[in-house]
């Protein structure tokens, strides 16, 4: 291919088609998993799509830039065009989120949170998080994770019988444990999380409290779930979960500049985070995912993408409520937010999620399987489904009820095939196959 060595146009255009040339390879699976996003459904909390723009600046020349620092403190030469690119995706993320300070450089949501506790803490010291197999996250200190090498990690759980958080056993554990970090957000809640409670309980301790929203972040940022901008000290996300580019942010409110005692010394909150990305954990930022946060800040403040979120929360509801009426048995009995998890266990003897997702998925709906709270069979029993991508596609009300069926339609014809082996029928799994693409092919991906 040739093109006008003077024109960016010319040079970005048709990368798809370079592609093609050059690794026929690749961009067969590339354009199977295109093919595959528009013949199924994806019900994945954690996923979502972007904007064409977003993946424009993803893939885009600023890739290349190598620039070790922050915007006007750089190590490498050059670096005027990416300074203005990060202050950019800074400021964007600053009123979005009505936050004081914003770091655009993490990696991801995991690497933000490895910044925030080596930032705030020495090693040894005791965090108090929510336990993996009760909605954390693994970065939280989950038994294989960096955090858990090198910190003093309790786990606080959710109440045994209507799986919430329980506020007062928290304060309990707090007051007992006496951690300098307390971790809140989750990874498979579906309720609303009182980050206010947990900043009285940190006040209370003398810890810092960080919330991690990698999930809420986009119902945070529509309205439809409350800020912990200003609860936490830190707050951290991954941009992907929400409808960015992959990475990770953080931010913080009041407390962004408050003084914290680090190694005997005293440094500034802000000042220590950044001081722990570059050099600490870090090194060239990403600029193109940079330039593709700036993009997504800039959608996320608009009103489309408010009432998006609206309409996630509230899709989700629907379906949770089009599943119970079903009998479904749904942990903690539906959901405020964007997720709904379905106990499996009940629905046919030993049925266990990794058979659900299965045969789900030979259907062409796709979700993510995971443990249940205090849950003590030997094969997983939760399925979690997200609706942030079918909403995002146009679904509303009546697609959810059609949803609903069509899930309800594989599970109930899960049968036992062997010993431990679940199966569906090849011919009904066909039939609902055909309704679900007929579904998809209603709402592609635009
Ligand atoms: N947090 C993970 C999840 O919820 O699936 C992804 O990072």
């Amino acid at each position: 291919m040739t093109f006008d060595a003077l024109s960016s146009e010319a040079y970005h255009a048709d990368l798809l088609g370079a592609l093609k040339k050059y690794d026929p390879d690749i961009y067969k699976l590339i354009k199977r998993e295109y093919h595959r996003l528009q013949n199924s459904i994806q019900l994945l909390a954690a996923e979502n799509l972007c904007s064409r723009s977003v993946l424009a600046a993803l893939g885009s020349i600023l890739q290349n830039k190598t620039s070790e620092g922050f915007p006007a403190a750089r190590l490498h030469g050059g670096s005027g065009i990416v300074d203005e690119v990060e202050s950019t995706a800074i400021e964007r993320a600053k009123e979005v989120f009505r936050a004081k300070y914003a770091n655009v450089q993490p990696h991801s949501g995991t690497t933000a949170n490895q910044i925030v506790i080596t930032a705030l803490l020495e090693r040894g010291d005791k965090i108090l998080s929510m336990a993996t197999s009760h909605g954390g996250h693994f970065s939280h200190g989950s038994i294989d994770s960096l955090t858990a090498k090198f910190f003093e990690i309790e786990s606080y759980r959710v109440d045994r019988e209507t799986f919430l958080l329980d506020y007062d056993q928290i304060r309990k554990q707090a007051r007992q444990f006496r951690p300098k970090l307390i971790i809140c957000g989750a990874s498979a809640y579906p309720r609303i999380i009182d980050f206010g409670k947990f900043r009285q309980i940190a006040d209370e301790v003398g810890a810092i409290l960080l919330a991690d929203i990698s999930h809420l972040s986009a119902l945070v940022m529509g309205g439809a779930h409350p800020s912990p901008i200003d609860y936490a000290h830190v707050t951290t996300a991954s941009t992907y979960k929400p409808g960015g580019p992959r990475g990770g942010l953080i931010l913080a409110g009041r407390d962004y500049d408050m003084k914290i005692k680090v190694a005997g010394k005293e440094a500034v909150l802000w000042r220590q985070i950044e001081k722990t990305t570059f050099p600490g954990l870090q090194g060239t930022p990403y600029f193109n995912n940079i330039a593709a946060k700036a993009v997504f800040f800039k959608e996320a403040g608009s009103k489309e993408y408010k009432a998006r979120q609206l309409k996630v929360a509230e899709n989700a509801k629907w379906l949770a409520g089009a599943l119970a009426k079903k009998g479904y048995n749904l942990l903690t009995g539906g959901t405020d937010n964007h997720m709904l998890i379905i106990n499996v266990s009940g629905i046919s003897e030993g049925l266990s999620s990794p058979a659900a997702q299965k045969c789900l998925e030979q259907c062409g709906i796709v979700v993510d399987k995971m443990p249940l709270p205090y849950d003590d069979k030997p094969a997983m029993t939760g399925i979690r489904l997200g609706t942030p991508i079918v909403t995002k596609n146009g679904m509303g009300a009546a697609e959810m009820d059609r949803l609903s069926d069509l899930i309800d339609g594989v599970l109930k014809n899960i049968k036992p095939a062997g010993q431990t082996e679940r199966t569906i029928e090849q011919v009904i799994a066909e039939n609902i196959r055909n309704k679900t693409k007929e579904l998809a092919a209603r709402f592609p991906i635009r």
